[in-house]
């Protein structure tokens, strides 16, 4: 290609949160989509948010939605970048009315995984001695793991991944962390894992493993250049996942947690709300299918429909309205069974707590 050529490529500018975690997912996201298309050229622009900067408070306890998106968010809106790289679970359910999903991509390991100290390396969470300390600031790992494992307690463990690790190794306070596998692999620290918590033990959050691109709602240009990186079946799981978060009036912080499974044309999806010491847990699973009865003509009318803020143009109507309505008619059915207290109290609970 001719220096010429070059010079007139389209700049594409991609915001993301600094850490070293962040950047090598929207690294990724744009060695794919320089994959896709060589006619754009990426700009990446990294920036720090508010959860990256107040370090000293459970999460569960800063109050403030949006926490590791809004700046990023602010950027987006100002046209200062044109898309957003996020881990879809950091993503509220409901988005600024001018935002969307433009793409979310294949998901990594779902799961949460338990990272211990090198003292204990061989050891299960089930081994540890009685009173050893697990730090996580997930109040969905802390209330599915106390009914577990009830000789262990829970303390918050803040900052970036990098910072955790180094906690752990170093401040003799943890025992072992809980993280999610898929940032431990990314950060290719997989052979730290000692145990990988499956869905009996541990349901995962909303969104967890995903990558997800914020778009501007009216940016079709940028919309067309990042819909080539949807992964369906990672797509409709987490649209019924995010319509549960939605529905249930949920965010990150709460105790919901979910488990979903696309088989032969059939999404299954486990839903989850829990108290905050785990003495309280309703769970239920359900299913719909998916298989498509739809004509091409009558999906066209329906091109640029959201799906709690998920965008696909190229994914079939019918399946994304399935997996929303799954997502909707779980949160019924969890409330229908006392889900609001539950949630209620917690959410009373971590607005009274102490700082951490
Ligand atoms: C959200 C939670 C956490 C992050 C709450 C939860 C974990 C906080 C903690 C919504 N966002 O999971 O119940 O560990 O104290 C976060 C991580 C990733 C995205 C790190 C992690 C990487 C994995 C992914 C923080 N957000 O959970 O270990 O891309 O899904």
């Amino acid at each position: 290609m001719s220096a010429e050529s070059s010079e007139t490529k389209k700049v594409v500018r991609v915001g993301t949160r600094k850490s070293q975690l962040a950047m090598i997912q929207t690294n990724s996201v744009v060695a794919s989509l320089k994959k896709l298309c060589d006619d754009v050229d990426f700009e990446i622009i990294s920036m720090s948010t508010t959860g990256d900067k107040i370090l000293d408070t459970a999460l569960s306890k800063i109050g403030e939605k949006s926490l590791f998106t809004k700046e990023l968010e602010k950027a987006l809106e100002d046209g200062r970048v044109d898309f957003v790289v996020h881990s879809l679970k950091d993503l509220q359910s409901t988005l600024p009315p001018n935002m969307v999903i433009g793409a979310v991509l294949e998901r990594e390991d779902p799961y949460d995984a338990v990272l211990m100290h090198p003292k204990h390396a061989t050891k299960h969470l089930s081994d540890l001695p009685e009173n050893s300390v697990i730090g996580t600031s997930s109040v969905r790992r802390v209330a599915q793991l106390k009914r577990k494992y009830p000789h262990l307690k829970f303390e918050s463990v803040r900052g970036n991944l990098n910072t955790r690790l180094r906690k752990l190794d170093e401040d003799e306070v943890y025992s072992a962390l809980v993280l999610a596998a898929a940032g431990v692999k990314r950060m290719d620290w997989e052979s730290r894992i000692s145990q990988t918590l499956l869905p009996d033990e541990c349901l995962y959050a909303v969104g967890q493993g995903a990558l997800a691109v914020e778009v501007r709602a009216n940016d079709s240009d940028t919309l067309d250049l990042v819909s080539k990186l949807n992964h369906e079946e990672t797509l409709l799981r987490c649209v019924a996942e995010r319509a549960l978060l939605r529905e249930l009036e949920a965010g990150c912080s709460t105790p919901v947690a979910v488990y979903t499974e696309i088989k032969d044309k059939e999404l299954y999806l486990t839903g989850a709300v829990l108290s905050l010491d785990g003495s309280e847990c309703l769970k239920e699973t359900m299913q719909t299918s998916l298989s498509d009865t739809q004509t091409q003509e009558d999906s066209s009318s329906e091109a640029h429909q959201h799906y709690v803020s998920v965008v696909a143009q190229t994914i079939s109507h019918q399946a994304m309205q399935a997996a929303e309505d799954i997502g909707i008619d779980m949160a019924k059915l969890l409330i229908s069974k006392g889900a609001g207290d539950i949630l209620a109290v917690a959410r009373q609970q971590n607005a009274g707590g102490e700082k951490k």
